[in-house]
């Protein structure tokens, strides 16, 4: 017997950091948490799983008409079609607080009570499956403690949405213990909230499967739901099912060794046919981080537009791949240019090196930043997984990354006029 444990579908979820540019394929990332929910469901199909579990957060928040609802309402008649009976819980993302529209969901499919933990029987099966949904979104209580022992005989599947003991980045909902857990006598907890696939433990099994569809620049690799197989009651195979629609990647772009311009663009396309060849038959969405001393720094940093859209231009002539961000790191080779020996230029060097080690007088620069993350604030959600830690923005550390790359601009323009 296979079950399919899937969490944090976050349908219609909008992919952070999606910017349009000539040849951006938006309309596909755009679409990517629902192609991902299709996948989940193409894999029971296939696997012909006799159940399927999600750990809460199928949605990401309210949903903006019915249409968020009437497409998922649609991926469980594919499975109650085919006779798959899914057992749900929400989450934080999903509470009922949080959710004022609804629809009633097909028989084949059933939300755990928000109340009180809550068993479903499958005799047929030989299983049973218990769960607690959530009913405000901080719901900080220990939910599992509540969960009844196993029944004898019977193989047991907890269901929950947990940030366990704590986990980076995640909000700390329902938490519990690994100990809590185990003294429940489950054969099998199917974990959702954390976004990285993990097995917690596997005596019992406790898994977190992870989202199926990455969800910002972070959220980085192979995506998608965890495939249990059960024989004679016991858990004996536990895979990784990847669907992730659109595939987030990371990579760092050493210039160290160029000479000139044109080597860039050789070296960048080199590590897109690398990722292409290593993530194929999916959109790769990808951030970029150009770093190394290199000679052509100043040419870089002269115009600091140019990089990205070289870079973006060169992505167009790959299938599947979108740039979601270029961020430019170069450093300047020691002995670069001749301004420096300029006394004006000299001046206002020793005037860079002096404010880097003045905390006082570049936290007044800070002012001007306050009015900018307050703006940024009102418009973009700081709560778990954000991209953007706002946080950062006019920290002592924020400011002095700030006046380095300040230094590197002005020395590339200056020495450009030598
Ligand atoms: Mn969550």
């Amino acid at each position: 017997m296979k079950i399919l444990h899937a969490a944090d579908l976050h349908i219609d979820s909008p992919l952070w950091g999606l910017s349009q540019y000539e040849g951006a394929p938006v309309d596909e990332i755009r679409g990517a948490t629902r192609r991902a929910a299709v996948r989940l469901v193409d894999a029971a199909l296939t696997y012909e799983v006799s159940l399927v579990v999600i750990a809460g957060d199928v949605f990401d928040g309210d949903w903006r008409d019915f249409s968020t609802g009437l497409f998922w309402i649609g991926q469980l008649n594919r499975l109650r079609d085919a006779g798959i009976p899914v057992v749900m819980i929400s989450g934080n993302h999903d509470a009922a607080s949080e959710i004022t529209r609804n629809l009633t969901l097909p028989d084949n499919a059933t939300m755990l009570s928000a109340e009180a933990p809550q068993t479903i029987d499958f005799p047929n099966l030989g299983l049973a499956v218990v769960g607690q949904s959530y009913s405000e979104r901080a719901t900080v209580d220990d939910l599992a403690a509540g969960y009844p022992p196993a029944s004898a005989g019977v193989c047991t599947i907890g269901v929950l949405h947990t940030s366990l003991s704590g986990r980076p980045g995640h909000g700390n909902y329902a938490p519990t213990s690994i100990d809590v857990l185990r003294s429940k006598g489950y054969a099998y907890w199917a974990l959702g909230h954390v976004h990285q696939r993990e097995i917690v433990s596997r005596d019992p099994w406790i898994v977190f499967p992870g989202n199926p569809q990455g969800r910002h620049a972070k959220e980085v690799g192979e995506k998608g739901a965890t495939l249990v197989t059960i024989t004679d009651g016991e858990v004996v195979d536990v895979t990784a099912i990847p669907l992730d629609a659109v595939r987030w990647a990371s990579l760092e772009i050493d210039l160290s060794e160029i000479v000139e311009m044109q080597d860039v663009v050789t070296v960048v396309r080199g590590h897109f046919a690398q990722l292409r060849r290593e993530n194929p038959d999916r959109l790769c969405a990808v951030r970029i981080r150009v770093c190394g001393r290199t000679q052509v720094h100043d040419e870089l940093w002269r115009q600091p537009g140019r990089i990205e859209a070289e870079i973006r231009a060169i992505a167009n002539e790959f299938d599947d791949l979108w740039v979601e961000k270029v961020v430019l790191a170069t450093q300047r080779m020691r002995d670069a240019g001749g301004a420096q020996d300029d006394d004006a230029v000299r001046e206002l060097l020793e005037r860079i090196a002096d404010l880097a080690n003045e905390p006082q007088a570049l936290d007044s620069y800070a002012a001007a930043l306050r009015g900018l993350r307050d703006q940024i604030a009102t418009t973009v959600r700081g709560d778990e997984g954000a991209p953007i830690d706002l946080s950062h923005l006019g920290s002592p550390e924020h400011l002095k990354a700030c006046l380095a790359d300040s230094k590197d601009m002005i020395m590339a323009l200056l020495d450009e006029g030598q």
